[in-house]
């Protein structure tokens, strides 16, 4: 009886574990971006990195939204080429191109010197196959950038508001990823650090380009209660099981901890499954995107560094191992 009893849990638990994903089956171990030789270090305070490829090459590059410095709430966003291949990419600050709004850098009001951020994301807005970008100040609204299709190399930009608070809120985080499971890429606001999630579900025209409908009236509320991420969340069926086991997977940060956190929604209820890894400075900006192309969702983050190198920050990606990013090319390229 005693044996079967065991027999019995055994099974049980082999099944609830063939059921339940396990964080570090689904990705690599974090490796730093850079040239192979030097950690790629941009020099900016609280960087969120996404993945993009705004020559549209066909190797996907970095774009970085972050504050100019700590001395200011002035932020900008940074476009990096991709030197190498998209196996292995090759990254240097040097080579960095600021995102230009007709002639001048665009200017982010980040609201705060220490912790206003800059949330950015490739899009292609129009569907004309130049890569627009879509970014949050965290302040107090969200932008358009629609490129002026000139120059692939030195892209310049007009902007248009996407939605607006109307009044300052520095808890205002955002996020993306697939949040109704459709396979394209939605917009994640987070007003009052996390308070409520409202989606801005993505469409494309003809399956080209990926856009978020304006105003912030056009978002839906998702009910998330419990143990959830409160600075940044992406969704996306990460273990290829999300769908069939009826949960929404997500990886988020949560204020005031340096974790990258694997997340699950089942019927308004979120819990942390697991930590993915530790960022090396306080409250990283996360994002998800196919770096390396590979049909595998990866993530990436980075953060404000602690000690005399605050104002650095490095670039973080844990490649994905489950082929799962079929129809995510609106996160990594703009269709050509
Ligand atoms: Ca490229
Ligand atoms: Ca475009
Ligand atoms: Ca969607
Ligand atoms: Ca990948």
């Amino acid at each position: 009886m005693r044996y079967l009893v065991l027999l019995s849990m055994t099974v049980l638990a082999a099944f609830i574990c063939a059921e339940e994903p396990k964080p570090a089956d689904l990705f690599e171990k974090p490796v730093a971006l850079g040239d192979g030789e030097e950690f790629l270090v941009t020099g900016r305070a609280q960087g969120c990195p996404a993945v993009c490829d705004f020559n549209a090459d066909g190797k996907n590059d970095l774009m970085i939204g972050a504050h100019e410095s700590m001395d200011t709430s002035m932020g900008g966003i940074w476009l990096i080429p991709n030197l190498g291949t998209n196996a292995k990419p090759v990254y240097r600050m040097d080579k960095a191109v600021r995102v230009q709004v007709g002639e001048d850098p665009d200017k982010v009001a980040c609201g705060c010197k220490s912790s206003g951020r800059v949330l950015v994301q490739a899009v292609d807005w129009n569907a004309d196959g130049w890569m627009d970008i879509a970014y949050s100040d965290t302040y107090r609204g969200a932008y358009v950038l629609i490129n002026e299709a000139k120059d692939r190399d030195h892209p310049t930009f007009r902007k248009q508001p996407f939605y607006s608070m109307e009044k300052t809120n520095h808890g205002m985080m955002a996020g993306g990823g697939d949040w109704d499971g459709d396979g394209v890429a939605d917009w994640l606001h987070m007003p009052f650090a996390g308070f409520a999630y409202k989606v801005f579900k993505g469409d494309t025209q003809d399956g080209k380009g990926l856009r978020f409908p304006e105003g912030l009236k056009s978002s839906v509320g998702i009910k998330i209660e419990g143990e959830k991420a409160t600075h940044c969340a992406w969704a996306w069926d990460f273990s290829g099981t999300a769908k069939q086991r009826g949960v929404t997977e997500y990886i988020g940060t949560v204020k005031d901890t340096r974790e990258i956190v694997f997340f699950e929604l089942k019927d308004g209820r979120s819990r942390r499954v697991g930590v993915l890894a530790t960022a090396d400075g306080a409250n990283p900006q996360a994002t998800i995107g196919d770096l390396n192309g590979d049909g595998k969702m990866d993530v990436l983050w980075s953060c404000g560094l602690w000690g005399n190198e605050f104002q650095k920050t490095r670039v973080w990606v844990m490649y994905g191992k489950t082929r799962n990013a079929a129809a995510a090319g609106t996160l990594a390229a703009p269709a050509k």
